[in-house]
């Protein structure tokens, strides 16, 4: 049998290229809205279709789930299911900021809890294009070079001890207490590098060191990020990176999902700040 997983990891670094060169003309409203009730783009379709029809072709894959479509698509016999977010970010297209695709390889039915990951990665669309893989407990990034092409640039990528930058989201009033106390803890500590894109913020703080959050809110308890499609694959890169991250409670990583689109409040960074977050809302 072959390595699915690598199989996996390569499709998604041979269509970066593609789905990079296809924001151009897409950068409009779609008609619909996805499973959370948010307005898609028409390059989030496209890069969901696109993901959906090369990822379900590959022998080993037996599910495949996204964030813009409602339920699992059953892929055939294969062990393992891929949960995407084919382009997360979306909305920096209207400004033409960072964006990226995430990615959890799970060896197990969706939806199941991060621990049954066993490899996660993501694609950064920044001025180049770079992708960070997780597997075997190592982090690699490459850059992805216009033919597909994979170059590594960093073996075994640990976060830096130091931590030098913070990002959080959500409006500021929307904060709960706890959170607000967290917050300007860090705030008079660290540097605030914030970009409106997980992925571009999560790979400032894997780069730096620092923590990122998107956290629970007023109005929203339960965050905006959801569990399977972006908290828990950017939970087994960082854990695999030497950090940590939380919900609040636990380990993003140990959380038991409820749902498919189950939203969660999530935290990542070096693990004595995670530490700190979770002792503050204690
Ligand atoms: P998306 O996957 O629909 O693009 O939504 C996720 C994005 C994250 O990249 C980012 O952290 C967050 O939404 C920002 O939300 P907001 O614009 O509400 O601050
Ligand atoms: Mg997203």
């Amino acid at each position: 049998m072959g390595d699915t997983v690598a199989e996996i990891i390569d499709v998604v670094a041979s269509s970066a290229p593609e789905i990079r060169g296809g924001l151009t003309g897409r950068r409009r409203k779609a008609d619909e809205q996805n499973p959370s009730g948010e307005t898609q783009m028409a390059a989030d379709v496209w890069a969901d279709e696109l993901l959906e029809e090369r990822l379900t072709a590959i022998d080993g894959v037996g599910q495949f789930a996204s964030e813009e479509r409602e339920g699992v698509i059953d892929a055939g016999e294969g062990n393992y299911a891929v949960a995407v977010d084919p382009l997360d970010g979306s909305s920096n297209l209207k400004s033409n900021n960072s964006m990226g695709t995430v990615l959890g390889i799970y060896d197990a039915e969706l939806p199941a809890k991060g621990t049954e990951q066993v490899a996660a990665t993501y694609v950064l669309y920044g001025p180049i294009t770079t992708m960070v893989v997780a597997r075997d407990d190592e982090v690699t990034e490459f850059v992805i070079e216009n033919d597909g092409t994979q170059r590594t640039v960093t073996e075994d990528l640990t976060l830096p001890d130091e931590p030098v930058v913070y990002g959080f989201g959500g409006r500021v009033p929307d904060w709960t207490d706890r959170f607000a106390d967290y917050a300007s803890e860090i705030e008079a500590e660290l540097k605030l590098r914030y970009g409106g894109a997980m992925i571009g913020d999560v790979n400032q703080v894997l780069t730096y060191g620092g923590v990122f959050g998107y956290p629970e809110l007023e109005s929203r308890p339960e965050g905006k990020l959801r569990l399977q499609f972006e908290a828990n694959p950017m939970a087994y890169i960082l854990d695999a990176a030497g950090g940590a991250s939380s919900n609040g409670t636990q380990s993003i990583l140990e959380a038991e999902p409820a749902g498919l689109h189950e939203r969660t409040p999530l935290y990542l960074g070096n693990e004595a700040l995670i530490e700190r977050l979770e002792s503050t809302f204690a």
